[in-house]
C-alpha cells in the first residue's frame, strides 16, 4: 500500500485560518514554483497563465473575467503551484526505471512518485516483468491496438479521460473509442459533478450551470454550498468580493467554517495584502454533513407560507404558470416537510434558518453554488433537485443575476463532456457523430468509473487506457479496484507525470508520456493550439510557452490519433494523419457535430473566446414537456449509528487531486501531517477520544468487508457534529465501491460511516 512515505508524526496545529490568501499566499505559491523550476521558467509561465493568448491554467474550471478586465497576474496561490508542478524541471528517464522495481515504486507515496518529475520516453512492463523498459512509440501504439484488436468485444476496454485533457483530444478520443465499437467513457465527472448533471438533467434540460461572472457580480445574494473555494477555486473570492461591493451578499452553507468563506484578502490589490480584507459570508450556517437537502425543504416550505400570508408577493406565479410543471405536487408535499426532521437533518437553530429566509425574501436575484459537499452524498442528485425547486419558485432561473451554478473541478471538465465524453451521450450527438464520420456509434451505454472497476474485477473488462488523470487513486475502494487493475490483459496511461496507476499494472503495461499545457506544441503545419470549456461555458484557447518536457513527447491528438489508425487502420474514412498534422481541422469536424461550436476556429481567435450557448438563460428548457421541472424529493438523512460518524474525504491547500505538493493545510492549521481526521470536540468527549490520539478510520458497510486506513491523529476540530474530515486519496481506501449517489452512481465520498478505534500499531 501507499503512505510509507507520508510524513510520520510530525503534525502540528495551528488555530484554523479566519481569512484566505494575502502575503502568504504570494510567497507560498513563489515557494512551490521554485522548488521546482527556475526562476526563468517560472516567470514564463506566470507571466502566461490566464492571458488571453497565454496558457489556460490546469487548475481548476473558474472563468476569467473578460480580456479587458484581466489583471496582469490572473491567477491564485494554488494555479501557480499548479502550472509549476507540471513546469518542473525535474526528469523521469529511462535510468530511472532501470534503477527503480515496479513493486519498490509501487511501496512510495503519492506525492513521492509525483515530485520525481516529468516523464520522459514511452515505457512498457512486459508480462512477468519487474521493471519498465524502454519502447518505442510505434511499439507501443501496436502492442496496444493488438490488444484492443484481440478482444472478444469491444465493451471490453475501458477508456478513462480527466478534465484535464483539451477539447481537440477529448472529441478525438471519443470518436475512436465509438469507432472502435463501444461507449465504454468512463470519466472524472463520474465522481465529481456527476449528480449535478442528473439533477440539472431532469429538471432544467441541460446538465451545465446558468450562470456567467457577470451574473455572479450582480447577484443580490450568492450561496456557497458544500464547497471550498478558498483552497479550490481562489479567485471565485475575487468574484464573490466584486459581488459585495455591488451591495449583494454571501451565506455559505459547510459543515466546516472554511477561511476563505470567512474574509478574503485580495493578493492583487495592495488593500488586501496588507489591510484587513474582506468579510466574505454574511452569513455562516454550520449544517451537519448531509442536512442540505432538509435545509432546502425548509427553505422552500418557509416560502410557501410565506406566499400564503402575503399571496402574490413571494412566489413568481407568471414564471411557474408559463415556464414548469409539477409545481403543485412540489408544493403539496413542501408543505408536510416536518420541523422534528429538518431540525434533525441540519443541527441549525431555527433562527438561523429564519434569518436566511429574511434575506432570501429581499433577495430579487439569486445564485446557488455548489461543489463536492453536495455531489458525493447519496442523496445528491435529490438535494440538487430541491435546489433547482428554490430557485423556480421565485423565478431566480434565466435572468441577469440569478441561477444554478455547479463549479467544476478541472479546467476542462466541462468541455471534455461538451466533446462527447460520457458513457450515455444522447443519441442525436451519436447520430451527428455518424454522419460526420460516416459510421453508426453503437448506442447501447458504456460503463462509468464505478460499473468499469466492478467490470475489471469480473473479468469483463481486459484492456484499461486512462488520459490525463490517475484513476487508481481517484476511485473508490483502493484495494478492490487496484485488484481490479491488475487483473486486466493491459493497462496503459497517457501521463505527464509519474503516479499510482502506473505501479499497480495489468499483465503488461504502458506510460504513454505527454506534453502538457504549457509545453509547446509544434506539428507539421506549425505551432498548435488547444481549447477548453471552462464552469460557465467560456470555450478559449491554451497555448504552450515552454519548451518541451522531453525531445520524446508526443501530445495527446498525436498519440490518439496514431493509436485510431493503428487499431482501426483504413477502416473508416477517418483522416487520422491531418488531425495530428493541423488541431484545426479536428475544429472543423466539432463545428459541424456539436450545436454551438458553429464557426469554430473563427471564433475561438478572438481575444477570450466565445461562450456557448445555454436556453436555459431564455428560458427555454430542453426537457421532454419543454418546462422547467418541479421535483418531489422524500426528506432523507444519512443514517449513522451510535458511536459512528460521518467522514468526509477532502482536499487539503496543498494538493491537486491525487497529488499533494506538501503535508499542509495551512487555512485549517494542520502543517507536516495528512494523516490526520478532524472531530468536533464535543464528539471527541462522547467517544472517549482526545485530541492528538492516534486512531484507524473503519468503514462500516453492509459486506462485511473490512475497510481500514490506519494511523490517523485525531484533531479536535469545529467541525459540525456527528461529523469527520480526512484528507482523500489516502482515506479512499475506505468508500466501499458500492457505496453511491442514488441515480449518479458518484461514488460518497462525502458520507462514509466510520468508527474510529484506537490505532492497532504504535507509531
Ligand atoms: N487546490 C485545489 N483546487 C482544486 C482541486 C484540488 O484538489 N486542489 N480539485 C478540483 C476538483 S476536480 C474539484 S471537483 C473541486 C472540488 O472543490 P470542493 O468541492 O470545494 O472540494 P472538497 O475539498 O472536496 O471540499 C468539499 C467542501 O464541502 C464541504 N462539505 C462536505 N460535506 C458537506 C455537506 O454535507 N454539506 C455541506 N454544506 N458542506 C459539506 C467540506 O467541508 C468542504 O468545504 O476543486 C477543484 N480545485
Ligand atoms: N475520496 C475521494 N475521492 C475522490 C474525490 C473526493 O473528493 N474524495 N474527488 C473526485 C473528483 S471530484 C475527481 S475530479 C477525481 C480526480 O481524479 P483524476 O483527474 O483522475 O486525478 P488527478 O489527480 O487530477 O490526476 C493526476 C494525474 O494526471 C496526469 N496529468 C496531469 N496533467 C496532464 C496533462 O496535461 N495531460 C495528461 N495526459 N496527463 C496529465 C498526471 O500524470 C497526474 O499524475 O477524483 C475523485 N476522487
Ligand atoms: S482560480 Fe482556478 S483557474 Fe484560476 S488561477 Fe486559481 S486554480 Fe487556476
Ligand atoms: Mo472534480
Amino acid at each position: 500500500m501507499s503512505g510509507n512515505e507520508d510524513p510520520g508524526d510530525d503534525l502540528k496545529v495551528t488555530p484554523p485560518k479566519t481569512w484566505a490568501t494575502g502575503l502568504p499566499g504570494v510567497a507560498h505559491a513563489l515557494e512551490y514554483s521554485l522548488s521546482q523550476t527556475s526562476p526563468r521558467r517560472t516567470a514564463l509561465t506566470l507571466l502566461n497563465i490566464n492571458q488571453a493568448k497565454g496558457i489556460d491554467c490546469p487548475g481548476c474550471a473558474w472563468p476569467e473575467p473578460a480580456p479587458g478586465k484581466r489583471h496582469r497576474n490572473e491567477y491564485c496561490e494554488n494555479g501557480a503551484k499548479h502550472i509549476n508542478d507540471e513546469a518542473t524541471s525535474r526528469r523521469v528517464t529511462r535510468e530511472f526505471f532501470r534503477e527503480h522495481s515496479i513493486a519498490e515504486l509501487d511501496g512510495k507515496s503519492d506525492y513521492w512518485l509525483n515530485q520525481q518529475g516529468r516523464l520522459t520516453e514511452p515505457m512498457v512492463k512486459r508480462p512477468g516483468a519487474t521493471h519498465y523498459q524502454p519502447i518505442g512509440w510505434d511499439e507501443a501504439l501496436g502492442l496496444l491496438a493488438g490488444e484492443l484488436k484481440g478482444l472478444d468485444s469491444p465493451d471490453e476496454a475501458l477508456f478513462y479521460v480527466s478534465g484535464r485533457l483539451g477539447n481537440e483530444a477529448a472529441f478525438l478520443l471519443q470518436l475512436f473509442a465509438r469507432a472502435y465499437g463501444t461507449n465504454n467513457l468512463p470519466d472524472c465527472s463520474n465522481m465529481c459533478h456527476e449528480s449535478s448533471g442528473s439533477a440539472m438533467g431532469e429538471t432544467l434540460g441541460i446538465g451545465k450551470g446558468s450562470v456567467s461572472l457577470d451574473d455572479i457580480h450582480e447577484a443580490d445574494l450568492v450561496f456557497v454550498v458544500g464547497q471550498n473555494p478558498g483552497t479550490n477555486h481562489p479567485r471565485m473570492l475575487t468574484a464573490l468580493e466584486e459581488t459585495k461591493r455591488n451591495g449583494g451578499q454571501v451565506v455559505a452553507v459547510n459543515t466546516l467554517p472554511e477561511a476563505g468563506l470567512m474574509r478574503f484578502k485580495n493578493p492583487q490589490k495592495a488593500r488586501g495584502i496588507i489591510g484587513s480584507g474582506t468579510a466574505i459570508a454574511d452569513q455562516f450556517l454550520h449544517i451537519r454533513a448531509g442536512g442540505d437537502l432538509a435545509l432546502f425543504q425548509a427553505l422552500n416550505r418557509l416560502l410557501l407560507e410565506a406566499e400564503d400570508a402575503a399571496p402574490g408577493a413571494v412566489l413568481d406565479h407568471a414564471f411557474i404558470d408559463s415556464h414548469t410543471t409539477g409545481f403543485a405536487e412540489f408544493a403539496e408535499h413542501a408543505r408536510k416537510v416536518s420541523w422534528d426532521d429538518i431540525d434533525a437533518a441540519t443541527g441549525l437553530p431555527r433562527e438561523e434558518i429564519d434569518e436566511l429566509l429574511g434575506r432570501v425574501l429581499h433577495a430579487k436575484k439569486i445564485i446557488v453554488c455548489w461543489a463536492m459537499g453536495l455531489t458525493q452524498h447519496k442523496h445528491g442528485v435529490p438535494t440538487i433537485r430541491e435546489v433547482v425547486n428554490f430557485l423556480l419558485v421565485r423565478g431566480n432561473i434565466g435572468r441577469p443575476g440569478a441561477g444554478v451554478c455547479p463549479v467544476r473541478g478541472h479546467s476542462n471538465v466541462q468541455g471534455d463532456r461538451t466533446m462527447g465524453v460520457w458513457e450515455r451521450m444522447p443519441q442525436p450527438f451519436l447520430d451527428a457523430l455518424g454522419r460526420e464520420f460516416g459510421f453508426t456509434p453503437p448506442a447501447r451505454h458504456g460503463l462509468d468509473a464505478v460499473n468499469g472497476i466492478h467490470a475489471m474485477y469480473e473479468g469483463r473488462a481486459k484492456v484499461f487506457l486512462g488520459v490525463a488523470g490517475n484513476f487508481v487513486r481517484a476511485t473508490p475502494d483502493s484495494a478492490v479496484t487496484e485488484e481490479a487493475m491488475r487483473k486486466c490483459r493491459l493497462t496503459a496511461h497517457i501521463s505527464t507525470k509519474l503516479n499510482r496507476s502506473h505501479t499497480v499494472c495489468g499483465e503488461t503495461a504502458l506510460i504513454l508520456p505527454t506534453l502538457g499545457r504549457s509545453d509547446k506544441d509544434f506539428q507539421a503545419t506549425g505551432e498548435q493550439f488547444i481549447t477548453v470549456e471552462d464552469s460557465m461555458s467560456e470555450v478559449h484557447a491554451s497555448r504552450g510557452k515552454l519548451p518541451p518536457a522531453s525531445p520524446h513527447l508526443l501530445s495527446e491528438v498525436a498519440i490518439i490519433s496514431r493509436l485510431a489508425r493503428a487499431t482501426l487502420g483504413t477502416e473508416l474514412a477517418i483522416s487520422w494523419e491531418e488531425f495530428e498534422r493541423d488541431y484545426g481541422t479536428v475544429r472543423d469536424h466539432i463545428s459541424r457535430v456539436i450545436p454551438g461550436f458553429e464557426d469554430f476556429n473563427t471564433r475561438v481567435q478572438v481575444p477570450g473566446g466565445f461562450r456557448l450557448p445555454n436556453p436555459v438563460n431564455r428560458r427555454v428548457f430542453p426537457t421532454p414537456s419543454g418546462k422547467a421541472v418541479f421535483t418531489r424529493n422524500e426528506f432523507t438523512m444519512p443514517y449513522v449509528p451510535p458511536g459512528h460518524l460521518l467522514l468526509q474525504t477532502l482536499r487539503s491547500h496543498d494538493q491537486w487531486n491525487t497529488v499533494w505538493y506538501a503535508p499542509n493545510d495551512r487555512y485549517r492549521g494542520i502543517h507536516d501531517a495528512r494523516r490526520v481526521v478532524l472531530v468536533n470536540p464535543a464528539d471527541l468527549t462522547e467517544l472517549g477520544l482526545a485530541d492528538r490520539d492516534l486512531v484507524d478510520l473503519v468503514s462500516v458497510w453492509h459486506d462485511g468487508r473490512e475497510r481500514r486506513a490506519a494511523g490517523f491523529r485525531v484533531v479536535a476540530y469545529p467541525a459540525s457534529r456527528g461529523s469527520a474530515a480526512a484528507y482523500y486519496p489516502e482515506t479512499n481506501v475506505l468508500v466501499p465501491l458500492d457505496s453511491v449517489a442514488d441515480i449518479s452512481n458518484c461514488p460518497t465520498s462525502k458520507g462514509v460511516v466510520v468508527r474510529l478505534e484506537p490505532a492497532h500499531d504504535s507509531r
